[in-house]
């Protein structure tokens, strides 16, 4: 029987490649010296995509594949695929929700841990043999008494709600409307939000519509105790706007696991020794993103056996 051709616009873990290579004709674009005539050879076969967020899938390539039904991303977050062109042209984008989510939610737990209390730097105190000095001081911010503003409360962001709660935080959050399933108080601006709360957590996606939501005026109404943590997408915060910010004594500290352009994080940030800085590393444990390759690949498996994937993103709700 012959196999349906895929598109493989990046590099995929192996569990994913090879259960693709197993189903489909895989195409690596990656690979090609002249990815032009590649694409240009197999525009016309290719049905399926399957991306991550290091590949930007947008209408210039779809465009180019005629027959393309379905596009496949490696993350919850798909803020690299054009999906309103997608479902516009109906094509399929499928995402990887729900077994993300608590992994995402310890991980937003520890980093707001590791900033308030400045674990990560105090192991580099002890590590640098400082601590028969003198002890580590004491740090000037704790999780005690502070107001959690949680900027897009949705799966992972109540993943990180209930576990504040058990913190022993109080909880707030901006969405664009009210949760239906959330009693926590609801402010319709981020900036009321903001000026509410003394420690912001982002757990928004990126594109257009978040794009440096976390403006000079946000971080101004989060004030000089203000901890900023985005465990979202880095786009929603203006970089340069922070870098100033925790200069400034604006807010006192972030801690980021995203960035505007990663991989690169600019120098200004690295030099700033009290905030903490990931590598995007929220869902990265062997367990979780084995479970969100699987889903990569359940949601095309799905799609070619029946003509419907699991987990179609909102703007793609195609019937067929
Ligand atoms: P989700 O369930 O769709 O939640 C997103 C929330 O954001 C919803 O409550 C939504 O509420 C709100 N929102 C969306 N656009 C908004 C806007 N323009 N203004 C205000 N609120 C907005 O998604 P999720 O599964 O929790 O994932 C959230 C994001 O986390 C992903 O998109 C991804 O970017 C990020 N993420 C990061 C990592 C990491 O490794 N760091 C891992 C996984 C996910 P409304 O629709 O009511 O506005
Ligand atoms: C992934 C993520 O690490 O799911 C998301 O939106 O940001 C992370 O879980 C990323 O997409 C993999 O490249």
């Amino acid at each position: 029987m012959t196999k349906p051709d895929l598109l493989l616009p990046g590099p995929l873990m192996p569990m994913i490649m090879e259960q693709l290579d197993a189903a489909f004709t895989v195409h690596k674009l990656y690979e090609a010296e002249d990815r032009d005539a590649l694409l240009s050879e197999v525009a016309d076969k290719i049905v399926a995509i399957a991306s991550g967020s290091h590949v930007n899938v947008d209408a210039g390539l779809m465009g180019r594949l005629p027959n393309l039904k379905i596009v496949s991303n490696f993350g919850v977050g798909y803020d690299t695929v054009d999906a309103k062109w997608a479902g516009e042209h109906g094509i399929y984008v499928t995402n990887t929700p729900d077994v993300l989510t608590e992994e995402v939610a310890d991980t937003a737990m520890a980093l707001l841990l590791m900033t308030a209390r400045e674990f990560p730097a105090s192991e580099r105190y002890l590590r640098a043999g400082k601590w028969p000095e003198r002890p580590y001081p004491l740090t000037k911010s704790t999780l005690r008494g502070r107001k959690l503003g949680i900027f897009g409360l949705g799966r992972i962001g109540k993943a990180i709600a209930k576990r504040a709660e058990g913190f022993g935080l109080e909880i707030a959050y901006h969405n664009r409307s009210k949760a239906s399933d959330a009693a926590y108080p609801y402010h319709d601006t981020l900036e009321g939000l903001a000026a509410a709360v003394d420690t912001l957590m982002i757990v928004v996606p990126g594109g257009d519509a978040t794009y440096h939501a976390v403006s000079t005026d946000v971080l101004e109404a989060l004030g000089p105790d203000g901890i900023l943590i985005n465990i979202g997408r880095g786009t929603v915060v203006d970089e340069i706007a922070l870098i100033k910010a925790l200069r400034d004594g604006t807010i006192r500290s972030a801690g980021l696991d995203v960035f505007e352009d990663e991989p690169n994080v600019p120098q200004a940030l690295i030099d700033i020794d009290r905030i903490v800085l990931l590598p995007h590393v929220g869902s990265a444990s062997v367990h979780t993103r084995n479970a969100m390759g699987q889903l990569v690949v359940d949601n095309l498996l799905n799609w070619k056996a029946s003509g419907k994937p699991l987990t179609p993103v909102s703007e793609t709700p195609l019937r067929s």
